[in-house]
């Protein structure tokens, strides 16, 4: 079993440290961010968190000090050039942090990339977690744990609340165990409202939102007796109902949410080209199938960037590949 003390020992003999995440962050990504970053200032270190992406709306509550920014080269270059450690999160391939990408790989300083997805690029020797973990939220919990960094609480277990109930789908998916539920009744014993947590992440939609996904849900397609279901979004669809980009969060969901239906699609057009989510059940390895078109992911949960695709071109292409998926039953 992998031990945290190269991290204990990275923590201990640095001063400053950046954090960063992927583009367009969920719930665990900014919730790791959010607790890591308050593990740090009450070890008195100096901590930056810079991401490529806004905080969705709906996450903002866990950053309320507004603690992350928004990268810009301008300003921030010189402080990850200056910093002593790189802690990256919740991502497995350099690429998902975008406009930081190239900086991020310039450095020559030690990254620390702590994960649970499939297949982690080779950025760094220093990996933590794994597939095993519902979520890197969970990662952030026991390294704190095991290494007796800072007593648990409110800051710090409130975020890893966020991270772990949306990696989990609200304690519904695969990899949600009996450790899983005693680390939740851990944080909820710091005091964690968990009615307000999933009420700011859930229940604050504006209307824009949920009329796009009227729009959506209209597109709903089912082929291969009813085994795959996809959906897609266009930019017209954004424009008459005035819903943001990151409002799709969640959307794919409904795919799987019907009887039979083994492979889900959610097709995006995105302002360069298109974005594809894939999601499985039953053994569907759909992380093959996005990198069969450049992605990459979980095994039931994965995505795919098409840079000039258009989706006129690549919905009949992915779904004809996506159909070899659901023969592996
Ligand atoms: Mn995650």
């Amino acid at each position: 079993m992998q031990t945290f003390n190269f991290i204990y020992e990275v923590i201990k003999n640095n001063n400053s440290f950046l954090l960063t995440t992927h583009v367009n962050p969920d719930a665990d990504a900014i919730g790791s961010e959010i607790a890591l970053y308050q593990i740090l200032k009450k070890l008195n270190k100096k901590v930056f968190v810079i991401n490529h992406s806004e905080t969705p709306d709906n996450l903002i509550f866990l950053d309320e000090d507004k603690i992350i920014e928004q990268y810009n080269p301008d300003i921030h270059d010189q402080i990850m050039n200056s910093v002593d450690v790189v802690f990256i999160l919740d991502l497995n391939r350099l690429n998902r942090t975008v406009s930081m990408e190239r900086i991020l790989r310039s450095l020559t300083k030690p990254i620390i990339c702590i994960d649970h997805h499939q297949d982690p690029e080779d950025f760094t020797p220093h990996h933590y977690g794994g597939i095993d973990y519902s979520s890197t939220g969970s990662i952030i919990f026991k390294m704190n744990k095991e290494l007796n960094l800072v007593e648990l609480d409110k800051s710090i277990a409130l975020p890893i609340y966020a991270a772990v109930y949306t990696d989990t789908g609200g304690f519904r998916y695969e990899r949600t165990t009996p450790e899983t539920h005693y680390m939740a009744a851990e944080l909820l014993s710091a005091d964690v409202d968990p009615n307000y947590v999933c009420e700011m992440i859930y229940e604050k939609s504006k209307i824009s939102k949920i009329k796009l996904l009227g729009e959506i849900l209209n597109t709903l397609t089912l082929i291969e007796n009813d085994q795959i279901c996809y959906m897609k979004v266009t930019r017209e669809m954004f424009e008459k109902t005035g819903a943001k980009d990151n409002d799709t969060e969640g959307f794919i969901n409904y795919t799987l949410s019907i009887e039979g239906v083994k492979i889900g699609l959610l097709f995006y057009e995105v302002k360069h080209g298109i974005k594809i989510s894939f999601r499985s059940r039953d053994n569907s390895y759909i992380n093959k199938l996005a990198a069969e078109f450049g992605g990459g992911g979980h095994i039931y949960a994965a995505g795919a960037r098409i840079i000039d695709g258009t989706l006129d071109d690549y919905i009949p292409k992915i779904l004809s590949a996506a159909k070899k998926y659901l023969k592996q039953n």
